[in-house]
């Protein structure tokens, strides 16, 4: 699988075959950047001692044949899917997953996928990724040695016309799932929206299934 959006974040032998091993599972994002510098973020203080090197892990359409071929009958099967997925390709590494709390609360991955330059948040608070647009999903950060590469935040990737904040402010007091995948779809990046059956695990149960997302 072609792996999106990415570098190598180190000459390690380990570090490659974790991120081959990840895109074979359809995680087909990983975005290198500085852990240390990462910190200065709102929430993210934690990264400041530890590894230097952060890999924001991410899909896009491209899991959702690997999901559903590798997919058990159980609970919250995506969440378990990626969890399995990281912690056999980074056995020693720290792994800090989206859909989870720590000491109570969720991460701020959207934040931080801005910070180290990912993507772009829009009006929509989506994270907006310069080939993929909104049609992301934001997995887990693992952190582990070496030198990291220089990121910084990058500019609006759509031109937007704003519509994204429209369809957000008609479906703010809504919890009708349409209305929000109408939030995603109004950015003007739609080339890889994810496929219907994708939105449709996604969507119509998000709001009683917390932690997933994507
Ligand atoms: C809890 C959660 C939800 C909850 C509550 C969201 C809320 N508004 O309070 C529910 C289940 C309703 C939800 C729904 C959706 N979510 Co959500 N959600 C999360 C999760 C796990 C934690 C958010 C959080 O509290 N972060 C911690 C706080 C401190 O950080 P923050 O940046 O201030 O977080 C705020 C925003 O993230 C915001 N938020 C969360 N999701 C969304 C989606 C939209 C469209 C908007 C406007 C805001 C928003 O709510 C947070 C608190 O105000 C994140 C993953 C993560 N760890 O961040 C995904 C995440 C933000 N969600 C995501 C998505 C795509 C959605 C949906 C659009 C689709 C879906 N079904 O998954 C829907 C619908 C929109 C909506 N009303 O929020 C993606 C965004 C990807 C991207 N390209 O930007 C994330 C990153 C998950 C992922 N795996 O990629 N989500």
């Amino acid at each position: 699988m072609r792996r999106a959006g990415t570098r190598r974040v180190c000459h390690g032998r380990a570090v490659d075959d974790a991120l081959a091993r990840l895109a074979d599972a359809g995680f087909d994002l990983a975005h290198a950047f500085d852990a240390h510098a990462a910190a200065r973020e709102p929430g993210w203080e934690r990264l400041a001692s530890g590894p230097r090197v952060g890999v924001l892990i991410g899909n896009t359409r491209a899991l959702w044949p690997r999901f559903c071929a590798a997919r058990r009958d159980e609970p919250d099967p995506l969440d378990r899917y990626t969890e399995r997925s990281l912690t056999q390709a980074y056995a020693s590494a720290t792994i800090y997953f989206a859909h989870r709390t720590y000491e109570g609360a969720f991460l701020p991955f959207s934040r931080l996928a801005a910070a180290v330059g990912l993507g772009a948040l829009a009006p929509s608070h989506l994270v907006i990724h310069p080939i993929y647009g909104p049609w992301i999903a934001l997995r887990a950060l693992v952190v582990h040695d070496g030198e990291p590469p220089l990121r910084a935040p990058i500019p609006q990737p759509c031109r937007c016309d704003a519509s994204c904040a429209t369809a957000l402010a008609a479906a703010r007091d809504t919890t009708d799932w349409r209305a929000w995948l109408a939030v995603r779809d109004a950015c003007s990046l739609r080339t890889h929206r994810y496929s219907e059956d994708q939105i449709a695990f996604h969507y119509p149960t998000a709001w009683e299934r917390v932690p997933s997302g994507g």
